[in-house]
Formats: structure tokens, sequence, C-alpha cells
């Protein structure tokens, strides 16, 4: 008798599950189907599942596929089975391929095809849409993506679009997914939403034409150039009843959600300053450095440092100013931007040709927040005060590259679960917007000079 093993976690039990479970049998004579705890997943990584143990069991029950049923609750565990149930082969849909290699010192392992495009959740009532998105841009963020849903229940990314034919058979080649090079409206047809991580100045017109088709939109920073522009895209989404968020992750991550919290608690007391600096070398040769028009260090990174800024001192700024260290092309190599409140001041920082620490203090009337390289993942930060004796250290749940929790939160949203709007509003990724304008305008007017 050949015996097979597979694993799953079966969320929102749906026909790419059902054909897994059906080619898995096929490839022997006992299916043995080990079906993840929720804590097990959350452990490795896997946020926001839905279904209750108990449910996503007896989805895989119903199939009539599993000869027998088993629990996964630890890492390690697959060998174990495999040695204690006489397993002959292992196998797992594509997406894992090579991931599982190890076992074949075990048994024979199998990655099958993985089902593209599902579209529908099957077996259960459909509560719970499965959301089939769009990558709109194939270049560095793209794979990213794809990656990190893979560990958000309820997404299926089914289609990318590039006018670029290079950029976008390289990707093709590397994730089997509906390729389109022109025809947007077509590529818009067969998806519920997109995910826009193409060039910043295509930003506006993707996101607008994808909501006027009704499309969910996740965009990359910054979403606009002007302040017109994102209250004219978060009104066209109102309109249509969709979901419009900016992508930028640190809001959605769980770290920064709670320094953000702690500040606002009077912990530290009344918040006097806030100061945040992004900054990463770039390549001469990257988009950063060679694009005179929309490269440099602001348009790539303000929206991290923008962030705490506007989520801790509020919208209602008074004085902004901006001043930029220029390369002979004309971008910004560095930006120092200090912005103005009654009572508060703040101070973002970002560059592509100057190194500085990459850290974000909260200063208050009691003491302050500080949170070293890399903040914006927020996987670490610390409370200190007058009494230097005295630190409290905080280490957040962070997983992956954090894209996911940004994803999770899209997700929620589009299938209305909870109130999660606060992470980012639209009032303050318009602020953010009226930010990027303002730094235009003086880009613009230095070019002229
Ligand atoms: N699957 C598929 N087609 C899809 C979606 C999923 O063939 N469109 C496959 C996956 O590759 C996996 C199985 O269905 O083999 C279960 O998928 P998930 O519930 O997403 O579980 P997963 O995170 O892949 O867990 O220990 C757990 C295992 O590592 C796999």
């Amino acid at each position: 008798m050949k015996k097979v093993i597979t694993y799953g976690t079966f969320d929102l039990f749906h026909e790419g599950h059902y054909k897994l479970l059906k080619r898995a049998r096929e490839l022997g004579d006992y299916l043995i189907v080990g079906v993840t705890t929720e804590h097990f997943d959350e452990g490795r990584g896997k946020i926001n599942v839905i279904d209750p143990i108990m449910e996503r069991i007896e989805n895989v029950r119903k199939t009539g596929f599993a000869d027998e049923i088993i629990i996964e609750d630890h890492e390690g565990q697959k060998i174990e089975d495999i040695q204690k149930y006489g397993i002959d082969i292992f196998t797992v849909g594509s997406d894992w391929t090579g991931y599982f290699d190890y076992l074949n010192a075990f048994c024979k392992v199998i990655y099958l095809d993985r089902t593209p495009n599902v579209s529908s959740t099957i077996l259960r009532k459909n509560k719970f849409q499965i959301v089939r998105i769009g990558v709109i841009g194939t270049g560095r963020i793209a794979p990213r993506f794809i990656s990190e849903a893979k560990y958000v229940s309820g997404i299926i990314v089914n289609s990318a679009y590039n006018p670029e034919k290079d950029s976008l058979d390289r990707f093709h080649r590397r994730f089997e997914i509906d390729c389109y090079s022109d025809h947007y409206d077509e590529f818009l047809e067969n998806v519920d939403a997109v995910y826009i991580a193409s060039p910043h100045e295509t930003h506006y017109e993707y996101a607008r034409t994808a909501l006027e088709h009704g499309k969910h939109v996740l965009c990359e920073k910054p979403m606009t150039f002007t302040r017109r522009e994102a209250v004219e895209l978060y009104e066209l989404a109102q309109e249509k009843d969709v979901v419009l968020m900016e992508g930028i992750k640190a809001a959605y991550c769980p770290g920064f959600q709670q320094l953000i919290n702690i500040a606002k608690s009077g912990k530290i007391g009344e918040i006097r300053d806030v100061e945040a600096c992004f900054s990463r070398l770039a390549d001469p040769d990257s988009r950063e450095i060679a694009d005179a028009k929309y490269g440099g260090g602001f348009l790539e990174y303000g929206g991290y440092p923008l962030l705490p800024i506007i989520k801790l001192l509020g919208i209602n700024y008074t004085k902004v100013d901006i001043d930029s260290i220029l390369s002979d092309t004309g971008i910004d190599l560095y930006t120092k931007i200090q912005i103005r409140y009654p009572g508060a001041m703040a101070t973002a920082k970002t560059g592509v040709g100057v190194k500085s620490e990459g850290q974000l203090i909260v200063a208050g009337t009691k003491g302050y927040i500080l949170a070293e390289s890399p903040w914006w993942l927020t996987r670490k930060f610390e409370i200190r005060y007058e009494n230097p004796s005295i630190i409290e250290k905080y280490e957040p749940n962070f997983q992956g590259d954090g894209l996911r929790y940004e994803i999770s939160e899209f997700v929620s949203k589009i299938n209305k679960f909870g109130m999660r709007g606060y992470r980012l509003t639209a009032e303050e990724s318009i602020a953010m917007a009226d930010i990027v304008e303002r730094f235009m305008e003086k880009r613009k007017k230095e070019a002229k000079a």
C-alpha cells in the first residue's frame, strides 16, 4: 500500500484545495491530511486565518479524499509523521517548490501544480470573498508582494500588468500568472482588486482607472503628487464603495501600531517632538538617482518618516519647511523637512546619497520613545526617562518582511471585517500628499532657477 501525506491550513476551502487533495489521493492508496492549528500557523508567519480548526477539518473530511486527518501543531512534525505512519510520498502545492526538499531523505517529495485563478470558496457559505488581485508593475516590489501574499488568507494573486514587455516576460517566467502588457481594461476585468507598484508618476492614473472600474486599490507610496488628486481618489473610492489604501507598510505593522498607541497613552507625557529618518544609499544607475524628474530620496522614502509625524501630531500643521541637498541632475540626495504644530515640532529626513541613523524618536514632557533602525518594521523599541536606569523595552511580533500585515488589512477592509481604517486614514494620507505637493513645487522652482 502506497501511503501519501499532505499538509495545509485549508482556510476558506476552495477549488485549489479540492484539486490538490484529489491529486494527492491519486498519487497512492491511502491519504493522510495534516491540518494546521492556528498556533502553528501563527508561528510560521501565516496571519489572519479565518475559519476555526474544526471547520477546516470538516471541509477536508467532506471532500472524501482523506483516509485519515491529523493535526499539525509543531515544527519538525513532518519528519516525525513520515516515520511514524510509514509514508511513501510527501506532497504539497508548487508554491512550496524546493522548500521541502529536505524531506527527500525520508520519502519521495512531489510538488503538485497549484491551481491558478481560484475565484470562489466552496463547501461553505460565501461570507468571506476570496479577493483576486492583479499586480501593476513588475519591478522590485512585486515579487515580494507575491511571496508575502501567500501568508494571508483570502487572497489570490492572479495576474500582472506592465506595459514594458521585457520586465513582464521575466516576471511571467518566474510566476505562473496571467500577464498583460497592454489592454489595461481586460486586465481589470479579471480582478477584484489591484496592487499598484509601478513608477511613482503612474500611480495616480492607474489608481483612478481601477477605481472607476469599481476595483479595490492598494497603491504604493506616494499615491499622488498633489493633495487635490489624493482627495479625488478617496472621493471616487467612496462613490464606488470600494477600498482605497496607500501602501505605507509601517502603518500596518503591529509593532508600529503599538508604539503609536503607547505614545498617545500619555506615558511619555505631552508629545513635543517627533524625529524620523530613512536613508538608503542608492546605486548611481538606479531609478532613485538616475530619474531626474521623479527620483531622489524624498519621493522614494518620504512616506516612512512622515507617517509617525502625521499619526502622532496630526494633520493640522502650521508650517512646513523643506530643504534638500541636490545632485548635479537635480534629484535630492538628502532632504530635511521641518513641520511645526502648535506646541510641537517634527523633522523628517530622507536620503539616497547621505547615510544617517535610521531612527525614530518621539520626545515628550515625561520621557521619550526610541526606536532604532529599522524602526519602520518596529521589531523593538524602548521608553526612556530622565533617570537613565529606567528603560522599558518592547519587542512586538513581526513576521516576514511585514508586507503581509498591509495585505491582510486590505483584504479585511474589502470584506468589511471590523473598523480597521484607523491605521492610516484617508485624511492622514491626504495630509502626506499635501507635503509631497509642497516638495514637488519647491523642486520645480529650483529646477527653473
Ligand atoms: N493550493 C493549491 N492551489 C491553490 C491554493 C493552494 O494547490 N490555489 C495547495 C497548497 O499548495 C497546499 C494546499 O493547497 O499544498 C493547502 O494550502 P494552504 O491551506 O494555503 O496551506 P499551506 O500554507 O500551503 O500549508 O504545513 C503546512 C504546509 O506547509 C502547507
